[in-house]
């Protein structure tokens, strides 16, 4: 059988990457994502995962105004949350475009660390600000949680990203919270394109031959 989705054409490869402590759902996540399904399981991530998931963005063409649709394959690169594996997961943060920092609502220990993260982000990713967008998970498990909304959408706040509160399990903002994030970059993209300096961050259009299927998991070879 063909998989027509393997043969499309893209405009875009965008490397998005989630990080965050360990159980607090990053391959949960990303598995409702790009299959729409919910695994209770866990199984702890070994050094690095991805997945991948063909989408639309409508933005500006080249005169900067008339909206347009792109064809964009996202790369979402799935990192350890254990500590034995740090140093190979930062290594992934310098190529990546934009961040999911993923926090467990039932888990406060897990929200302290994002200030940790946010660190390891700020030392290793393409630039001290990159695109983050913070994600509180598991939504779904109401008499468990111990972080305020408030709380963490102050810290959101004050790192000036947005915030969202995510539950796998029902897929609430899920989609939401990955497609801010790919706004956010296609953004930044745009305006390196068409404000002035002429050049592309790493996401620069690419053809299609350097990517093998449109949906599914793939394992690094690290
Ligand atoms: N109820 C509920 N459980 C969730 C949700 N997201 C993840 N889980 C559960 O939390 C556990 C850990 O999820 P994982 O996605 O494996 O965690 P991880 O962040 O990838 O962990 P590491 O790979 O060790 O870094 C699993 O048992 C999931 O089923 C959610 O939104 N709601
Ligand atoms: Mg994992």
């Amino acid at each position: 059988m063909t998989c027509t989705m393997a043969n499309w054409d893209y405009d875009y490869l965008i490397k998005l990457l989630a990080l965050g402590d360990s159980g607090v759902g990053k391959t949960t996540f990303l598995y409702r994502y790009t299959d729409n399904k919910f695994n209770r399981k866990f199984t702890t991530t070994v050094g690095i995962d991805f997945r991948e998931k063909r989408v639309v963005y409508t933005g500006t063409g080249v005169d900067g105004a008339t909206e347009k649709n792109f064809r964009v394959h996202l790369q979402l690169w799935d990192t350890a949350g254990q500590e034995r594996f740090r140093s190979l997961t930062t290594a992934f943060f310098r190529d990546a475009m934009g961040f999911l920092l993923m926090f467990d609502l039932t888990n406060q220990q897990s929200f302290l660390n994002v200030r940790n993260w946010m660190s390891q982000l700020q030392a290793n990713a393409y630039c001290e600000s990159p695109d983050v967008v913070l994600v509180g998970t598991k939504a779904d498990v109401r008499d468990m949680r111990s972080v305020h909304a408030r709380q963490a959408r102050d810290l959101a706040d004050r790192y000036g990203i947005p915030y969202f509160e995510t539950s796998a399990v029902t897929g609430a903002d899920v989609d939401l919270a990955v497609t801010t994030l790919l706004n956010l970059v296609m953004k930044r993209m745009e305006q390196s394109t068409y404000g002035g300096q002429g050049s592309e961050p790493n996401g620069s259009p690419v053809s299609s031959h350097e990517v093998e299927e449109a949906s599914g998991r793939k394992r690094c070879a690290c």
